[in-house]
């Protein structure tokens, strides 16, 4: 076999361009491919969703890879045991409902069940704004991260999207920007962006969960990004609330698709 450098960037060229085009109109657009988005992507794709996921750094994973202080293992309570069940990640038992799980497997599971369900991942991708219509969301605006980094001035382009998910973590990107640049009212208690708090791991875990859902229409949001964004507690590296929200928002999702088609 002769290879030839214009065959090889051909292929990459149109294998993407098919993959991306896929990508521009679809079920549920996800922001962010951190445990919560992972997890909800792979549930929507599971039940046959049309999934795309964005993501701004060229590796997937968020908060995942560095454990907690960089010592790569994280822990998983009982209450999400399951979960990782689903995926066949391995979990140690720490002592009676805490577990420990490496990392790295983490990650590199639930991005390779994710793919193989059929989710579209756009690496290197930020979402830098929202198409709305009227009083909804019905999609995203995104640009390569490199252009955002060095600050070219080039013009996006657009994703329609059924759903659209902030799975963002701590900054929760997606929610600020509807709020920064409309004038809308969120479903919280002040109808504003909240505003994390410090620590409080049992408290947050809990609300993570509780509180995932839309929160305007056309937007859901999940994990870290819910806590933020309700005025919630941060929770460190205990991550089975980011397993359980992403497991609720796909299921909510699933419940909206299923009446709207
Ligand atoms: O932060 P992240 O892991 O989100 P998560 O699923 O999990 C939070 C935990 O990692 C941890 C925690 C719980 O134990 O407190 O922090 O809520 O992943 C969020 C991903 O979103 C990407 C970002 O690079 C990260 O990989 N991201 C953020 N803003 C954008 C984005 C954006 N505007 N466009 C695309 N990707």
């Amino acid at each position: 076999m002769k290879l030839d450098e214009i065959i090889i960037s051909r292929a990459i060229i149109e294998r993407f361009g098919r993959k991306f085009s896929q990508g521009l109109d679809i079920d549920v657009a996800i922001v962010g491919a951190g445990p919560s988005g992972l997890v909800a992507a792979y549930y929507l794709a599971k039940a046959q969703a049309r999934v795309a996921m964005f993501e701004r750094k060229l590796s997937v994973g968020g908060g995942m890879w560095g454990g907690g202080m960089l010592f790569n293992e994280i822990v998983i309570q009982e209450a999400a045991r399951r979960i990782l069940d689903e995926f066949g990640i391995s979990a140690e038992k720490f002592q009676e409902e805490y577990y420990t799980v490496d990392s790295v497997e983490m990650v590199s599971t639930l991005c390779s069940a994710a793919c193989r369900a059929g989710v579209k991942i756009f690496n290197g991708i930020s979402v830098e704004d929202l198409m709305i219509r009227e009083e909804a969301v019905v999609g995203l605006v995104i640009n390569w991260t490199a252009v955002e980094m060095a600050g070219l001035h080039v013009d996006p382009l657009a994703v329609r999207a059924r759903f659209v998910v902030d799975a963002t973590g701590h900054p929760a990107e997606v929610v600020q920007v509807l709020q920064r640049k409309n004038p809308i009212t969120l479903k919280t208690p002040s109808g504003s962006f909240q505003g994390e708090r410090s620590l409080w791991a049992e408290a947050a875990e809990h609300s993570t969960v509780e509180n995932t859902g839309e929160i305007y229409p056309g937007l859901y949001m999940a994990g870290m990004a819910v806590n933020a964004t309700m005025g919630g507690y941060r929770m460190g590296p205990v991550f089975g609330g980011m397993l359980l929200s992403g497991e609720k928002v796909a299921r909510l999702l699933l419940e909206r698709l299923g009446s709207s088609k």
